[in-house]
C-alpha cells in the first residue's frame, strides 16, 4: 500500500477531526460543557493523578479544544499544541512558564503593542530583566546574550513593519546559550513558514488573526514538545485560566480547513496591492517582504513560503497623508486586527501600537502617519481601486 503523505490542505481537514463517536455526525459536536462526569471515585482519583486519560473539568481541557491543538499540532510539525483564550494568554502563558524574578529575557523592539507594554510593563514588576533589540540582525541578539538570559522572543514577520528575523540564526543563539527561542508566527501562518522545523522551541499564534480566519472569535494557539506544552498546561494555563470557550476553538477548526486557500489569495492579493502602493506617487515607502526593495527579500524566499498578506505604507504628508488614506477608504473597514477575509486598514500609532511612546515607536519607523493594511481575499483590482481613489483625496489635502 502506498503511503497517504497528508499535505498542508489535507492535514488542515483531518488531522485531530473525526465523526463523532456516539452518532457518527460527520462533523465532531462542540462539547459545550463545564464538567466531566466520572464512573466513580476511583475513576476521579485515577484522572487527577495522571493514570487515566479524561477529562475531569472545563478549564483542564475539552474534546473540542483537543481537536484544535491536534490540527495546529500536525501544521506547525509539533508535537503537541495548547489552545488560549486569545493571542494574549498564549503570550503572557508562555512567558510566565519560562522566566522567574533574576532571569533575562530578549525581546524584539517591534512587536505587537499589547505584547511590548506585557514585557516592558509587567514582566519587569516580576523582576524579570528586559533588553528589547532589533532583531532583524542576529548580531543584535548576540550581543544582548547575559548569563542570566532565558528567552528570546522575536515576532517574524513583525508587526506592523514586516521586518524579518532570521529564526535559524537565532535559535542557535538561544541554544549556544542555554537560552529557549520563542517565535511569535501570527503573520506568517504555518502555510507560510515552521518555525519549529528551523529550530525555535516554540510558536505561539493569535489564532484572532488568519488561522480563524473570519473575524468573528478571539483565541491563541501555543505549539511545540510534548513535554514542554505539558509544562505549560499544567499548572500555568490551568492556574492561570486563560483558556479558549469551546464554541470559539470549534470556530478556529472550521477556519484551519480553508487556511490554505485563503492564504494563497491573500499573498497573491497582497503582492499586487504592494507593487501598485509602491509605483503610487502619493506612496513615499512600502514595507512588504515580497517587494525586492525589502531590505529582507532574501530572507523572506528563505525562510518562507510566500509572503503572506499583511503590509504597511507611509503615504506623502505625514499624519495628514495617512489619516486621508484611512478616513476615505470605502470597502476596505478601517479597524484594528488582522487576517480577516475582508480587508482592514488601521492607523497603528493610535490602534495597535498605542502602548509604545511616540519616541519608542518613531526610534523603530512606526511613523506618525503610518497606514497598515490587512489585505483580504477580495479580488485585488477592488482593493486596488479603494486605495487609489483615497490617495487621490491624499493629493488634494497635501498638494
Ligand atoms: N501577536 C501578534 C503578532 C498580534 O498581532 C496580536 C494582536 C497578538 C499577538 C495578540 O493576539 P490577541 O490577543 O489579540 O488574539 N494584534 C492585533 C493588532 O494588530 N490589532 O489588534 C490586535
Amino acid at each position: 500500500m502506498k503511503k497517504l503523505d497528508l499535505k498542508f490542505n489535507a492535514r488542515a481537514i483531518h488531522a485531530g477531526s473525526r465523526p463523532c463517536p456516539v452518532t457518527g455526525a460527520h462533523i465532531g459536536p462542540i462539547y459545550r460543557t463545564s464538567t466531566f462526569v466520572m464512573d466513580n471515585v476511583e475513576q476521579a482519583i485515577r484522572i487527577s493523578q495522571g493514570e487515566e486519560e479524561g477529562y475531569s473539568y472545563g478549564r483542564f481541557g475539552n474534546p473540542t479544544e483537543t481537536e484544535l491543538e491536534e490540527k495546529m499540532a500536525a501544521l506547525e510539525n509539533g508535537e503537541r499544541a495548547l489552545a488560549t483564550a486569545s493571542g494574549m494568554a498564549a503570550i503572557t502563558t508562555t512567558l510566565m512558564t519560562f522566566l522567574k524574578n533574576g532571569d533575562h529575557l530578549i525581546a524584539g523592539d517591534i512587536i505587537y503593542g499589547c505584547t511590548y507594554g506585557l514585557i516592558r510593563d509587567v514582566l519587569t514588576k516580576f523582576g524579570i530583566e528586559v533588553t528589547f533589540v532589533d532583531t532583524s540582525d542576529l548580531k543584535n541578539i548576540e550581543k544582548a546574550v547575559q548569563p542570566n538570559t532565558k528567552v528570546i522572543y522575536l515576532e517574524t514577520p513583525c508587526n506592523p513593519v514586516l521586518k524579518l528575523a532570521d529564526i535559524q540564526g537565532a535559535a542557535q543563539i538561544a541554544h549556544n546559550s542555554g537560552a529557549s527561542l520563542i517565535v511569535d508566527s501570527t503573520f506568517a501562518t504555518p502555510y507560510l513558514q515552521n518555525p519549529l522545523d528551523l529550530g525555535a522551541d516554540l510558536v505561539v499564534h493569535s489564532a484572532t488573526k488568519y488561522l480563524g480566519g473570519h473575524g468573528d472569535i478571539v483565541g491563541g494557539i501555543i505549539v511545540g514538545s510534548k513535554e514542554t506544552i505539558a509544562g505549560i498546561r499544567d499548572p500555568h494555563l490551568q492556574f492561570f485560566g486563560g483558556i479558549i470557550s469551546p464554541g470559539d476553538a470549534f470556530l478556529i477548526i472550521r477556519g484551519l480547513k480553508t487556511l490554505g486557500i485563503r492564504m494563497k489569495s491573500h499573498c497573491e492579493n497582497a503582492q499586487k496591492v504592494a507593487e501598485f502602493l509602491e509605483a503610487h506617487p502619493m506612496v513615499e515607502k512600502v514595507y512588504y517582504p515580497g517587494l525586492p526593495s525589502h531590505p529582507q527579500h532574501e530572507l523572506a524566499r528563505r525562510q518562507m513560503r510566500g509572503f503572506g498578506g499583511m503590509m504597511s505604507f507611509d503615504v506623502r504628508g505625514g499624519f495628514a497623508g495617512g489619516k486621508t488614506v484611512m478616513n476615505n477608504v470605502r470597502m476596505i473597514s478601517l479597524a484594528t486586527s488582522l487576517g480577516c477575509i475582508d480587508s482592514l486598514i488601521q492607523h497603528s500609532p493610535s490602534m495597535s501600537h498605542f502602548t509604545m511612546s511616540k519616541e519608542e515607536r518613531e526610534k523603530v519607523s512606526i511613523m506618525e502617519g503610518q497606514v497598515r493594511l490587512s489585505v483580504g481575499i477580495e479580488e485585488a483590482e477592488n482593493t486596488i481601486t479603494d486605495l487609489e481613489n483615497a490617495l487621490a483625496e491624499v493629493k488634494k489635502v497635501v498638494g
